[in-house]
């Protein structure tokens, strides 16, 4: 049977790797399952704006934040949904976000790009690509001065290299030997231009400039991303700085949900491919199976239950008051 790093639950414990691993399947499941009602919610036309689909990438947060605590931090990007889920929020208030409902994470005014749950150590998803790198760091800064041992997870794709910011922060988290970790998830695309036409040089070249520890990962490998995360986080933890993480995956859907024909930039093959060969949640089934850990009527199982909890959130949602009229001007503040 395959050893792989254990993960410490909220109170220090650790999980049996049986438990560990379908519980890593049971998150990753959810976060498919989630995106397929906010694609469903915005085909029907009940949900105001776009969002960004997660599917294809859920082995990176899951992988990562289940080598986290749950005081540790989180920020997010425009595509955030599967790293609220996977940190630990609850459905319910996020579909009522995305639906403008005031049971809603922002009380309905912040929607899919601005969801945010301190309780779980999540400090937002940000719509400005590459925003929240300064916030991750002014966290890690916070948990190095106050002692606290949380660690930041910085989670941004790979479009966020254009920014100058992540460079200042990157500079200033070496110096200073932040507990933080950037995790590039580069799933290929910035918008509709393929990376290799904005990135020069490579991707970690940018890290070890910096002298931060680098690292790649196959990010449709949980197990892979959950092992290299929890070297990564042990290390920040202890003292010994910040890291770079770049998370090799794809997102199976356009851009946005509103991103249909995409053959003008991608072709069908190359999504097919993905879609059959190197899907994280068929990969990690086919493991469980064979390692012994489930069999396939347990996983069935699973995803029922996952589908049955992200419907039943919906129909909270969907049935939820929205915010009264004199609220409109309460916590806003731009
Ligand atoms: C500063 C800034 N510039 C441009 C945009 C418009 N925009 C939104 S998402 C996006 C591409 C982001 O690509 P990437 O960072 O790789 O993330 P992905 O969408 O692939 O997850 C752009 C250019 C923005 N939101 N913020």
């Amino acid at each position: 049977m395959t050893t792989a790093t254990s993960k410490p639950d909220a109170a220090g414990a650790v999980l049996p790797a049986a438990e560990r691993w379908l519980r890593a399947y049971r998150q990753m499941a959810r976060i498919r399952l989630f995106e397929e009602q906010v694609n469903e919610l915005y085909t029907r036309a009940l949900m105001p704006g776009l969002a960004h689909l997660y599917s294809g990438e859920e082995a990176v947060a899951v992988g990562i934040c289940e080598a986290l605590r749950i005081d540790d931090y989180i920020t997010s990007t425009h595509r955030g949904h599967g790293h609220c889920l996977a940190k630990g929020a609850s459905p319910d208030r996020m579909f009522a976000e995305l639906l403008g409902k005031e049971a809603g994470y922002c009380r309905g005014k912040g929607g899919s790009m601005h969801i945010a749950d301190p309780a779980t150590g999540n400090l937002g998803a940000n719509a400005i690509v590459g925003g929240s790198v300064g916030i991750a760091t002014g966290a890690a800064f916070a948990s190095k001065r106050l002692r606290n041992g949380r660690v930041a997870v910085c989670f941004f794709g790979e479009g966020a290299l254009g920014q100058g910011s992540l460079y200042e922060v990157m500079n200033l988290a070496q110096l200073w030997k932040l507990p933080v970790i950037y995790v590039c998830e580069n799933n290929l695309y910035n918008e509709y231009t393929h990376y290799s036409e904005t990135t020069a040089g490579t991707i970690l070249g940018r890290a070890e400039a910096f002298g931060l520890e680098a690292a790649s990962v196959d990010g449709q490998d949980v197990r892979a991303v959950h092992e290299v995360a929890t070297r990564l986080v042990n290390r920040a933890r202890s003292g010994d700085g910040p890291a770079f993480l770049q998370a090799d995956t794809y997102r199976y859907s356009g851009h946005h949900v509103g991103d249909i024909n995409r053959e003008y930039y991608r072709s069908k093959q190359e999504e097919a491919h993905w879609k059959n060969d190197r899907d994280p949640i068929t990969l990690h089934a086919g493991w469980l199976v064979a390692e012994g850990y489930a069999m396939p009527a347990l996983l069935e199982q699973i995803t029922a239950e996952a589908r049955a909890e992200m419907e039943a959130a919906v129909k909270f949602a969907v049935n939820a008051p929205y915010p009264s009229v004199d609220q409109v001007e309460q916590d806003v503040y731009a």
